[in-house]
């Protein structure tokens, strides 16, 4: 019994839960606003069981047992068992449980309203439903209405497939589908649909906001805390299929059979919801763990090393899926240190995995060691000269953007650039650059421009997902990863908010085509037990939090203008550190007359990496969107934006109506109050007043800066920034968290 379990069968305590979800939820859904009109909400008494978010958005909040056709029982057309299908009866009977009150009974033979779950794995039936279902992990879920009885039907080629169309049909009951007329057939685009951890050995998460990481590795394999199930749970909720356990900064310790014991019981938890586990290899760990003298992709000892790690790993994890690297990156070691390229340093560890099935995911944020002219360009350089060179088993991983996870950057040149090998997108859960899980920040809109930007590289449309999904260049391989949110807060993802990013990601892993909206009210949906009202309430908040972001942190275009290290705050006046590219000054270059970083053919020429038609759009003053001017172009504080005003007032505009977007957002959450449990509403509304705060502070301290350098006033009506310049500047935040270690 899990942790959601073991709350499910607490069912007095559920009861009084229940009540107060239907005078505010589904139930309630009409009356409602009425009795918030009527002041009626003082005089409730307490939830005895407060909401801490732990449950995601698998709470199964209680329904209207009237208001839908729900099953009478559901019956397991199977000849054979598995774990995965056990999972599946007690998810079943747990989650009606809780949003009916009553049980669903197991049948062995077809009754009125049936649910049946079958594959072709358990019964060697359904060969003929499933033809149209192109993947093992799809699955079909069939409303049958025959004349006398009528059932439903979840049918899959696999048990996994048939877990992932059960958590399905699951979301189609909360969000109140008609259960009658159910008719959907549903496959993965992408294959690879991987979680990052940025997780240390020692219980540190770089770049986490949400607590310690949820892997107790000391305490392992001994004691497997039940959050590693959940955790399972959840991500299959929404079909994530793998995890890359540790820190692509990598320690080579994990690779040692201490550490790979503690692996493979992980990866037995995992197992039966459909999730395989992956590591990040540190490229010299042969030097660091056996003594060899070189970590050469070419030295014959280095090839056999990792030959026979791959087959230690293989034997205590036998569907491990392969590995990360980070190769001569910020200062990890990697093939270049002996003259050799990525395509040499990939294929070595390729080969060794190749042949127990496994990847290997190389990334491409490369940072060498000598400064570039520009740094954007550096990926996309060193990476287009190695397409066709990698083996099959490959995939390059590319952030979304070229720089570094910004609130907004164009789409990478390498989405589209490299044919012959598939590019993973690799998007960041964890919010570095956008305010950590204090602010928030529904990245679904961001991912959704990213995946819907077309890159061009062929008459028909390429867009990103295309690209990535494999359609475009008919990969055998295609891939995703976050950059997860995820730490051992109770809420996991440090705040509630920050939960639906994961669920986003997932959910935009299987179908990159989703709209943002739809998953967010989807979320929306299992999340809360709202109103009407509530909910339109609440996405509006969600759809317009992001480019509230940009507004006040980086707007039109500007970036990478915050505090160094730690990325907490403002420091777009920092331009002495030891490397021009880690200053946010290389970003914006502002002096008394211009801002912005050329990267037309007059400067830098980046744009070059992109195919014609978006080169032509980026390139032209004309076209360019304002929301990337100042990334591709130096222009003059006075230059005149398409709204008409000078871009100094333009900006100023921006800085304004970001800070006025969060105070919006606060008014607007105000309003829920009573229509949410006090815990996650109280959490919410504190977090909303951390970010009008730290959004106010991005705004005074970045315009502060500004008016120095440009000499011009405030637009009329624009308050004065609360403090000097001297003040933000001197601020310092040795605690922050996240920080690399
Ligand atoms: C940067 C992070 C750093 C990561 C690096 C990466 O600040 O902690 O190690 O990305 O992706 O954004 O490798």
């Amino acid at each position: 019994m899990n942790e959601f379990q073991f709350e499910n069968k607490h069912v007095d305590a559920f009861e009084e839960k229940s009540q107060m979800k239907m005078i505010f939820g589904k139930l309630g859904k009409v009356f409602a606003s009425s009795i918030v009109a009527l002041g009626l909400v003082a005089v409730m008494p307490m939830r005895a069981q407060a909401e801490d978010g732990y449950e995601l958005w698998l709470r199964h909040a209680r329904m209207d047992p009237e208001a839908a056709a729900f099953p009478t029982g559901f019956m397991l057309d199977c000849e054979t068992n598995s774990p995965t299908l056990n999972i599946i009866s007690d998810e079943l009977q747990s989650a009606f449980m809780a949003m009916t009150g009553s049980e669903l009974v197991r049948h062995d033979k077809l009754e009125d309203g049936t649910l049946i779950l079958s594959s072709t794995q358990c019964s060697g039936s359904l060969q003929s439903d499933l033809e149209a279902v192109e993947s093992d992990e799809g699955y079909i879920i069939r409303s049958e209405n025959g004349e006398e009885i009528g059932h439903t039907l979840i049918g899959a080629k696999t048990d996994i497939g048939l877990l992932y169309g059960v958590f399905d049909y699951l979301r189609q009951v909360a969000s109140e589908a008609d259960l009658t007329k159910l008719d959907i057939t549903q496959a993965p685009a992408i294959d690879l649909r991987v979680l990052n951890h940025w997780d240390d050995l020692n219980g540190h998460v770089e770049r986490g906001f949400s607590g310690e990481s949820i892997w107790d590795w000391f305490r392992m394999p001994d004691y497997m805390s039940p959050r590693y199930t959940d955790y399972a749970r959840a991500n299959a909720s929404v079909g994530i299929n793998g995890t890359v356990l540790t820190n692509v900064n990598a320690d080579a310790t994990v690779l040692t059979p201490r550490y790979l014991e503690k692996v493979a019981a992980l990866a037995d938890v995992f197992r039966p919801y459909g999730i395989k586990v992956y590591l990040t290899a540190r490229f010299s760990a042969p030097m660091e763990l056996d003594g060899l003298e070189t970590a050469d992709p070419r030295n014959s000892d280095v090839q056999e090393w990792w030959k026979t790690k791959a087959d230690e790993i293989y034997e205590y994890i036998p569907d491990f899926g392969g590995f990360l690297v980070k190769a001569n990156s910020e200062g990890q070691p990697g093939p270049q240190d002996y003259d050799r390229d990525h395509a040499e340093g990939a294929n070595m560890l390729a080969d060794a995995v190749a042949p127990n099935g496994g990847v290997v995911m190389w990334r491409a944020f490369v940072y060498s060691a000598e400064e570039p002219d520009d740094r954007v360009k550096q990926a996309y350089d060193e990476f287009v000269p190695l397409d066709g060179k990698f083996r099959d088993n490959v995939l390059v991983q590319s952030k979304n953007g070229p720089l570094d996870f910004q609130p907004r950057e164009p789409i990478h040149p390498l989405f589209g650039g490299m044919e012959k090998t598939p590019v993973m997108l690799e998007l960041q859960l964890t919010k570095e650059y956008l305010g950590f899980s204090t602010h928030l920040a529904y990245l679904g809109p961001m991912w959704e421009e990213v995946l819907d930007t077309d890159t061009h590289v062929k008459k028909e449309d390429a867009s990103v997902a295309d690209i990535v999904d494999g359609k475009t260049f008919n990969h055998k391989l295609s891939g995703i990863a976050g950059v997860a949110n995820i730490g051992r807060d109770r809420n996991w993802a440090g705040s509630i908010f920050d939960q639906a990013n994961w669920y986003a990601f997932g959910r935009l892993a299987w179908n990159p085509k989703l709209s943002s909206s739809s998953i967010a009210e989807e979320w929306i949906d299992q999340t809360f037990d709202l109103s009407n009202a509530g909910e339109e309430t609440v996405l509006s908040m969600m759809m317009g939090s992001r480019e509230a972001v940009v507004d006040y942190m980086t707007p039109l275009g500007l970036t990478h203008l915050m505090g160094t290290g730690h990325h907490y705050g403002p420091g777009p006046w920092v331009d002495d550190l030891g490397r021009a590219d880690w200053n946010p000054y290389y970003y914006h270059r502002a002096t008394a007359d211009e801002i912005g970083f050329d990267r037309t053919k007059t400067g830098s020429n980046a744009l070059a990496q992109y195919a014609k038609p978006l080169r032509k759009k980026w390139s032209n003053l004309e076209t360019v969107p304002d929301n990337l001017l100042l990334w591709f172009h130096r222009v003059g504080w006075d230059y005149e934006m398409k709204s008409g005003l000078t871009l100094w007032q333009e900006m100023v505009r921006h800085y304004d109506r970001g800070v006025d977007a969060v105070a919006k957002m606060q008014s607007d959450w105000l309003n829920l109050e009573g229509e949410i449990d006090a815990e996650r509403y109280q959490q919410i509304s504190d977090f909303l007043g951390i970010q009008h705060k730290e959004a106010k502070w991005w705004r005074d301290a970045s315009l502060a800066y500004w008016m120095s350098i440009n000499g011009l006033e405030l637009p009329e009506g624009s308050a004065q920034p609360e403090h000097s310049l001297e003040y933000y500047k001197a601020l310092s935040f040795p605690f922050a968290p996240g920080q690399t270690q």
